[in-house]
């Protein structure tokens, strides 16, 4: 099958790239660059009209939506046991991918478009400073959940990936978040991974690719 993922530097999609590394998927990048705003262009509107990324084609079929990305990814490669095998927790870890979609990460947004969030001049600082008051309530949930554990389930899974996106996002806002000692230390074990190596080390040379781009 082949396996097309739509991506750009820093966004969400960086998740199915490590979970498809991580499933020793084979599968084909299509790059993204929304600082040119190709998101919003013809050609990735008949992609995906909701103009995000990810998107994940498989022979052409289009599937976006990281919750159900990361489903596909795990059911069909289930040797890299993404998700717990146990259906009760599988059920939970289900909602805590939900929970990175729905909770976390619509509090990462407006640190990036704050106008988008609220049209009224010079309130850009006040809709950074509601999103990023939410986002540390969500911070808070992890770092309890993450105490005394290296993952937050059995054994590393999808949920992992997703909260190492949505924790480095806050990172890269440059919000002080020294406070969450158990979320670092899991961003760290996920730097020790060979598949966030590798799509740490994509993001970068496609960033670079991007920058000298005429
Ligand atoms: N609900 C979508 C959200 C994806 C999303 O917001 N992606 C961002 C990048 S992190 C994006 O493509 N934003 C461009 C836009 O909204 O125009 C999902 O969970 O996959």
């Amino acid at each position: 099958m082949k396996l097309e993922l739509h991506y750009a530097p820093r966004a969400c999609s960086l998740v199915p790239f490590i979970t498809l590394t991580e499933a020793g998927a084979s599968f084909e990048v299509v790059n993204v660059n929304m600082a040119r705003r190709e998101h919003l262009e013809p050609a990735f509107l008949k992609v995906n009209p909701k103009h995000k990324v990810p998107v994940l084609s498989m022979n052409g079929e289009l599937l976006t939506e990281n919750v159900a990305i990361q489903i596909w990814i795990a059911r069909n490669f289930p040797q890299a046991r993404l998700m717990p095998l146990a259906p009760a927790q599988e059920i939970k870890a289900i909602a805590f991918l939900a929970w990175c979609a729905s909770g976390i990460h619509p509090a990462l947004t407006p640190n990036a478009h704050p106008m988008q969030y609220c049209d009224v001049p010079g309130t850009e600082e006040s809709v950074r400073r509601v999103a990023q008051k939410k986002l540390r309530e969500n911070y808070r949930v992890a770092e309890d959940a993450l105490n005394g554990k290296e993952w937050f389930f059995d054994h590393f899974t999808a949920a992992d990936a997703y909260f190492f996106w949505c924790f480095r996002r806050g990172l890269q806002f440059n919000i002080e978040l020294d406070e969450f000692v158990n979320c670092i230390a899991h961003g760290e074990r996920m730097k020790e991974r060979p598949s966030v190596q590798l799509a740490l080390e994509y993001e970068a040379r496609t960033l670079e690719l991007f920058a000298r781009a005429p």
